[in-house]
């Protein structure tokens, strides 16, 4: 066995892994000891990555020949790299010829490597000679980059992960960082055992796990942060907290902000963020007084209308308090991404260029022409994500190359992104997975390597490049992301008839070398650091110029910022409404945002059974008083309704909704959910109802407050079929069954299982669904021939049809009254030998047989611990909240692995008497 140095490819704490392998296959994984973002810890997602690379399931899922077709309508069929390349360079010669550079588009990645992004950047820019190149990043950071340049004057996070060690109060806002950041948070349970005095104060208007530990959580009304930053700020000047010195010497600016917050009074923020007075005097009082804050912000903040606005008025309370440039103190922005800093520093976005570069500078552009030995870049701005579909859907930008991420899922107001897809005269997805709900669109189809495959370098959130190594060889006919684009780009310059190739490149090596080169005596400066350096000394800090020591860990300490003058400036933020606010015919704010298993349009995550233990299906979260208002039970189905687009859903009860507002995890789209749709319109999983509102000055879209209308979907049939599927099978089982889904009016398709792989469909619909489509179905989960236990009720329209192999349920499918669901599903979970039931296993009784007891909820997904043991273990245990905890650890070893469940174990000691304690 063989182990791998790489990078986890999942968040943007970039934790290192180490990955085991023999020949082709990937045996484990285990996190790195010696990387710093990580030693040696991998949360939920991390540890079963070489589940999700096991290769059974890769071969059901990867795309791994180049396939192209003819015309729309007719299908792909697989052809060879070369054959498509030059089909490909052919049409770009055309397009451009006739349409001119701006009739294409490049919709890109945080997810490359910083070698692809440099040379899809370098093509757009540099050969086709476009700005129309954005990348995903636009739905994720944006926000956080237009506020660190209108601040700071760079794009460049100021404080590092042992910030969070040295920190006396952790401003988390807009981070759910229990769940999408979960090393991180590691790091913060552990920097609260060693100081009982750090206090934590979470901002969210959900109470989530981060929320629920916090000292303080402040659950203000969707978008409202600029009003709270805003307050605290007036109240630290009432207060005498600011740092006068600090801010007459570094900064500029602030005259006219603080004409601005004084009208941000105690009473109008309390009022408008729906918060008491009390505790938003605690805040701004703990904010200011400690020795050293630290903020910790996401998409909470970003994914707004005004999202530069919050994350500028966030800033501006770290600099006029003098909480920035010294150790545990800092504005400090989560990266969702695993590389969306590299992304950033190759400049691979629609208004950025190479090295922390704008645009719209005339002298960067020169330079960077200078570098790439082109005569210019262009200087019109290009298209930003939603706007480029946009261009597509008006005909403009003719053909779209999409590269590693997956639009048909992830943007807002999906019928306007279809539309696009379907306008669009050629889309080029270029995927590692061929189950992504972007694939159906593609004309021509490039198969990419994934993790574990590729070899290049990522920065994680804390400026720190890291190299990734391949541990296996490129499975079938896929190649590297920068490889796809150097090979494109050499077929394209033959045509163009150009003398010599902008694209020498064989190794991703001798990219990044470019690539450094373009960072000489910018602020991300890294001259002084090769891939020999990143090997043999491990991953390393920016900037790290020609000759330093040593990357930087912490920036700003002597005061001087990325300015020309070197004062960072305060940014007059006044707060504005979300833009699709809710009134009486939408009065719901719908907000939108990740569960801790899964990884956005799950292709990769959704083929991890055991990940599906925490959340198993789709839903939407809704407070108990509106439910009871409405006469709503958890599991039942609603229309939720925006402005956009309307998606059926179960809804589910919880402690975690403020009245009003309601929650919907991103990941559930057209993979994992569908249907008929709605009123004669399609609905295309959680983006059909988002809504594309942008910010103005980052044009990142507002995907965290849609107003919703939600009304009791009246579907009175009800279909549900389980069952154990082989490895071998499973995934393209529940491919199969994708294009079924759409016959009912609500249908949603889940794994489950752990050493085993099981497949769940849920149905519902207004009338039974034909028979024929309820055998298809059976069929493929095997439920066919004689062996099936049957019982039919044809009058009431009930069905209850079971396959038994070796003395346990191996399939199940109940149609009409599903009331039985959960005893025999926990039956077939926990293989139960059922031939003691005899006939009570075809009885239409709802209730489980005397004596079972399911095994209930796993809890802890690493060692496999149920709710139900650790209730029963809680029931013989005593002492303080972190005793029990303890406990627990010892008895059962819940929460001993990844740590990922731990907040979840704390909330159940929480309410272990049934109301918190
Ligand atoms: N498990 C998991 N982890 C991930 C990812 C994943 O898909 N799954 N994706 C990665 C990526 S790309 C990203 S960008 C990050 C995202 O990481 P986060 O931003 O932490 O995650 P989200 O759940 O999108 O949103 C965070 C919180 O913002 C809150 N919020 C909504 N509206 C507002 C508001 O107006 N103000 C404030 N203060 N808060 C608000 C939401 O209730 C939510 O709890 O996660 C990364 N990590
Ligand atoms: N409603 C709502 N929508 C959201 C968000 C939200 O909070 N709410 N969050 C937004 C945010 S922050 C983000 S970052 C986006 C994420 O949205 P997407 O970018 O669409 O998310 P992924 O599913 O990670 O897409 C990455 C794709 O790349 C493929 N892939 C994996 N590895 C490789 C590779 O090496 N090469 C290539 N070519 N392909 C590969 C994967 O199979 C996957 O399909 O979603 C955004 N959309
Ligand atoms: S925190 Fe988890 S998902 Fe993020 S990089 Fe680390 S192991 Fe991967
Ligand atoms: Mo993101």
């Amino acid at each position: 066995m063989t182990e791998t140095k790489a990078t986890c490819c999942y968040c943007g704490i970039g934790c290192g892994v180490l990955i085991q392998s023999e020949g082709q296959q990937v045996l484990g994984v285990r996190g790195d000891p010696a990387h710093p973002a990580n030693f040696g810890r991998l949360c939920s997602k991390g540890s079963t990555l070489h589940l999700s690379a096991n290769s059974l399931v890769q071969q059901q899922v990867r795309a791994l020949y180049p396939e192209m077709r003819g015309s729309r309508g007719e299908p792909r069929l697989r052809s060879d790299w070369d054959t498509v390349l030059q089909h490909l360079a052919g049409q770009f010669a055309r397009t451009l010829r006739q349409h001119g550079p701006d009739s294409v588009g490049f919709y890109i990645s945080g997810q490359l490597l910083t070698e692809d992004y440099y040379v899809f950047n370098k093509l757009a820019k540099g050969l086709i000679g476009t700005n129309n190149i954005d990348s995903n990043s636009r739905l994720c950071m944006s926000s956080a980059v237009a506020g660190y340049k209108q601040t700071l004057g760079a794009d460049a996070p100021p404080a590092c992960y042992e910030d969070i060690a040295l920190a006396e109060v952790i401003f988390i806002v807009g981070s759910n960082t229990a769940y999408a950041h979960p090393i991180l948070y590691r790091r913060i349970e552990d920097a609260r055992l060693a100081n009982p005095n750090l206090k934590v104060i979470a901002v969210d208007p959900r109470r989530t796990d981060t929320a629920r530990e916090a000292d303080l959580h402040l659950a203000i009304q969707p978008g409202t942060d600029v009003a709270l930053f805003n307050g605290m700020l007036h109240i630290c000047l009432w207060e005498e907290l600011v740092d006068g010195a600090y801010i007459a010497a570094h900064t500029e600016g602030f005259a006219e902000l603080k004409q601005t917050v004084r009208d941000y009074t105690p009473a109008y923020v309390a009022q408008t963020c729906g918060i008491t007075e009390a505790d938003l005097l605690q805040a701004a009082r703990w904010f200011g007084q400690s020795k050293a804050t630290l903020s910790l912000y996401c998409q909470g903040l970003n994914q707004s209308a005004s999202g530069t606005a919050k994350n500028a008025a966030l800033i501006n309370l770290h600099l006029a308090t003098h909480q920035i440039g010294k150790p545990g103190a800092g504005p400090f922005s989560l990266t969702g991404q695993p590389n969306a800093m590299g992304g950033r520093e190759v400049g691979g976005m629609a208004n950025l260029l190479s090295g922390h570069r704008d645009l719209a500078n005339a002298a960067h552009r020169a330079e960077v022409a200078a570098l790439w030995g082109v005569p210019e870049v262009p200087a019109a701005p290009g298209k930003t994500a939603v706007e480029m579909f946009e261009a597509v859907r008006l005909g403009e930008i003719k053909i779209l190359w999409i590269v590693c991420t997956n639009p048909a899922q992830s943007l807002p107001e999906q019928n306007l992104i279809r539309a696009a897809l379907e306008k669009a005269e050629l889309v080029i997805v270029q995927e590692a997975y061929a189950s992504t709900a972007t694939v159906p669109y593609a004309d021509v189809l490039l198969p990419a390597t994934t993790w574990a495959e590729k070899s290049g370098t990522v920065t994680n959130s804390e400026r720190r490049i890291s190299r990734v190594n391949a541990a296996l060889e490129q499975p079938g006919e896929c190649r590297h992301d920068w490889e796809i684009a150097t090979a494109f780009a050499r077929k394209l310059e033959a045509l163009l008839e150009k003398p010599a190739t902008l694209f020498p490149y064989d190794t991703p090596e001798q990219v990044w070398n470019e690539h450094r080169a373009s960072t000489r005596g910018r602020d991300l400066d890294i001259t002084g650091l090769s891939y020999a350096i990143l090997e043999n000394q491990g991953p390393q800090q920016w900037p790290y110029p020609e000759g330093a020591a040593g990357g930087k860990q912490r920036l700003y300490e002597d005061g001087v910022f990325a300015t020309a003058n070197g004062r960072a400036r305060f940014v007059n933020t006044a707060y504005q409404p979300v833009k699709d606010a809710v009134d009486a015919r939408y009065p719901f704010a719908l907000n939108t945002g990740r569960l801790r298993d899964q990884w956005h349009g799950m292709s990769r995550s959704g083929t991890v059974p055991q990940l599906f233990a925490h959340v198993a299906e789709p839903a939407i979260a809704m407070a108990r008083s509106d439910m009871e208002r409405r006469f709503l039970n958890s599991g039942d189905l609603v229309h939720v309704t925006s402005r956009r687009g309307s998606q059926i859903l179960p809804v589910q009860e919880s402690d975690e909704q403020r009245a009003g507002q309601v929650f919907i995890p991103m990941h559930w789209g057209e993979e994992f959910l569908s249907g008929r749709g709605h009123g004669g319109q399609a609905s295309y999983g959680v983006n059909t109802l988002t809504s594309p509102a942008l910010d103005p000055s980052s044009r990142q879209p507002e995907l965290k407050a849609a107003a919703v209308k939600i009304l009791k979907a009246e579907l009175p049939w009800r279909f549900l079929a389980f069952g154990w599927v082989p490895q071998e099978q499973a995934w393209r089982l529940q491919q199969a069954l994708r294009p079924l889904l759409r016959e009912f009016a609500y249908a949603s398709c889940t794994p489950f299982g752990r050493e085993k792989t099981g497949i769940l469909l849920r149905a519902a619909d207004d009338y039974a669904a034909a028979p024929e489509l309820l055998q298809k179905i059976e069929t493929l989960f095997g439920i066919h021939g004689a062996e099936v236990l049957r019982y039919d009720d044809a009058r009431r329209g009930n069905a209850r049809h079971i396959l038994v192999k070796n003395g346990a349920l191996a399939a199940v499918s109940l149609a009409g009254d599903i009331s039985a669901e959960s005893w025999l599903k926990a039956y077939l979970l926990e293989q139960e030998p059922v031939a003691k039931l005899g006939r009570l296993l075809l009885m239409p009784s709802t209730s489980a047989p005397q004596g079972f007891k399911p095994r209930g909820k796993v809890v802890c997904s690493c060692l496999n611990v149920a709710d139900t043991e650790i209730k029963a273990t809680l029931a013989k245990l005593d002492g303080s909240a972190d005793q029990l905890l303890a406990g627990l650890q010892t008895r059962l070893k819940c929460g001993t692995n990844c740590g990922s469940c731990v907040p979840e174990i704390k909330k159940m000691i929480l309410f272990r008497d049934g109301v918190p304690a």
